[in-house]
């Protein structure tokens, strides 16, 4: 076993967040060593010649005697209950009172001087987060938008000091290693399966998602959706909630009703804009707008630059993103669909819009969800489903009951075959409810991948008129 010094703060993981990580301690002059569970990690030489005098251990954790350290900060693929880190998992920081093994985003609270609004939810985070970052803007609040999504949190600290506001998308692995997060304004948007690979259950997985609200001033949750609602030991007193039923009359629901004959975002009797003035299509993206609305009236946004923003925004790349229409058929590329609840939403906000039918590409790695959910929509509004990557067999077993399915090697395949089986008026929509990894360095390389193929047909399909 090799002993890590005593009092020595250790980085584990050298991706993304653990780069981070390791800048940060250096511009707080904390020495740090750096250990990875992989034998080769990517980035390792940028990191040994960025950092020649810092210890680098790079393999299984349980080769460390981590018991004299003061402090682990994990990156969050790393489960703070890993091999290796299980012996600390109860362990207390002296220096902190928090728990020996925190995240990025423990760091984070510990030196940032602005207010935090913080985002969670198995979907629709970036959507919300990145629209509440346009209404800041909009409004000319000096925010720094950035987490899970986009620019890692603790670089937002160096990049834009002078921020106003942090926004922060935050992931349940983000989350489960943050003792207290004490944001301004949180929100948690819907739960459904995912990630149980790592947690294990939807209870844990909850959990880690509920610490949002830890210190909370203000809670902004789904009416629709009781997971979402803070749990009494957060103790949050100001609770705000969305719905995409009509509100009641109180200023804290916001819902869709009528106003002056027309569908509405609705702030208790208030109407704020009507629902076909929104940049964003589909059903969910109300709910979307819905919730970034009541998070930027918490936190102080001006009103028309909420509501101009909202006219103006029309979604995020990978999400539900039109990309051609070809011989009527649409082509949707929907990559960011990674988990059951995701594509969902998908079929339920794009199906009832067709003259025609879905056809589904859906397939990767289910990260151990139940699919059975899409069975019955698919029923109703696809003509097929066609199944590729790890997952497929599962998927097939779940669905064929209600739509027709077919198995394929890859998305390429898949696509090739809708391609031959849709009719004018349907669509062909990619909202793989699996993550890509197993086919994919991500899910925008997937979506890429798709895009490329339907722009390269559309083409084809042009030259031959
Ligand atoms: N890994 C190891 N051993 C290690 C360290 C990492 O095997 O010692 C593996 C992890 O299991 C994982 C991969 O390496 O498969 C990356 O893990 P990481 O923690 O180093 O990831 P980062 O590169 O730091 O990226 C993370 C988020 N990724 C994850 O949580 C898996 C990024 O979100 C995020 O943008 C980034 O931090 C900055 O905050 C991506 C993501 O997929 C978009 N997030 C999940 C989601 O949205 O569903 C949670
Ligand atoms: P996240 O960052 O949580 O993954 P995104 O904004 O990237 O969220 O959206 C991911 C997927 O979630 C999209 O592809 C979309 O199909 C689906 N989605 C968007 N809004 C909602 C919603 N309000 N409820 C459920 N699913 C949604």
């Amino acid at each position: 076993m090799i002993a890590v010094p005593k009092g020595a703060t250790v980085v584990v993981g050298l991706g993304i967040s653990g780069r981070a990580i390791c800048r940060h301690l250096a511009r707080h002059g904390v020495p740090f060593v750096i250990a990875d569970t992989r034998t080769h990690p990517p980035g390792l030489d940028d990191v040994k010649r960025a950092y020649p005098d810092v210890a680098i251990h790079c393999g299984p954790l349980t080769e460390l005697d981590l018991s004299q350290v003061k402090e682990v900060v994990v990156s969050p693929g790393v489960d703070p209950r890993a091999p290796g880190l299980d012996a600390l998992a109860d362990a207390i920081n002296p220096n902190t009172g928090e728990p020996r093994v925190v995240g990025e985003i423990a760091l984070f609270v510990r030196a940032a001087t602005a207010p935090i609004a913080a985002i969670t939810g198995s979907n629709a985070k970036s959507t919300v987060t990145t629209l509440l970052g346009e209404m800041a803007l909009a409004s000319g609040v000096n925010a720094a938008v950035g987490g899970n999504l986009g620019t890692p949190a603790l670089d937002l600290l160096a990049q834009k000091p002078e921020s106003e506001l942090y926004i922060l998308e935050l992931s349940s692995f983000q989350l489960e290693t943050t003792p207290q997060l004490g944001a301004k304004c949180a929100a948690f948007l819907n739960l459904c399966e995912d990630h149980l690979d790592r947690h294990g259950d939807m209870a844990t997985y909850r959990a880690a998602k509920q610490r949002i609200f830890f210190a909370a001033e203000h809670a902004v949750v789904n009416a629709d959706d009781p997971n979402t609602w803070p749990d009494a030991a957060s103790n949050v007193a100001d609770v705000t909630y969305f719905t995409h039923k009509a509100p009641t009359e109180s200023d804290r629901e916001w819902g869709l009703g009528k106003s002056a004959g027309e569908l509405c975002l609705m702030q208790g009797k208030t109407p704020w804009l009507p629902v076909r003035e929104l940049g964003m299509t589909g059903r969910h993206n109300q709910l979307n707008a819905l919730t970034a609305l009541a998070m930027g009236r918490l936190l102080g946004f001006e009103r028309k630059a909420m509501i101009d923003v909202l006219r103006q925004f029309n979604g995020l790349k990978h999400r539900s993103e039109w990309v051609a229409t070809v011989n009527g058929v649409s082509f949707v590329n929907d990559s960011k669909g990674t988990n059951v609840g995701a594509t969902l939403a998908a079929i339920e906000g794009i199906g009832p819009t067709l003259s025609g039918q879905l056809i589904l590409l859906a397939g990767g790695d289910g990260k151990g969800a139940d699919f059975s959910p899409l069975a019955d929509p698919l029923g109703v509004y696809a003509r097929q489903a066609l199944l590729f990557g790890r997952d497929a067999p599962r998927l097939e077993a779940a669905l064929n009951a209600h739509v027709e399915t077919h198995r394929f090697a890859g998305l390429t395949e898949a696509l090739e075959a809708a391609a031959g089986a849709a009719k004018p008026g349907d669509c062909v929509l990619l909202s793989p409810a699996c993550a890509s990894l197993d086919q994919f360095p991500n899910y925008q390389r997937r979506g890429e991948v798709f895009c490329h193929w339907v722009k390269k047909y559309a083409a084809s399909q042009q030259e031959r008129l």
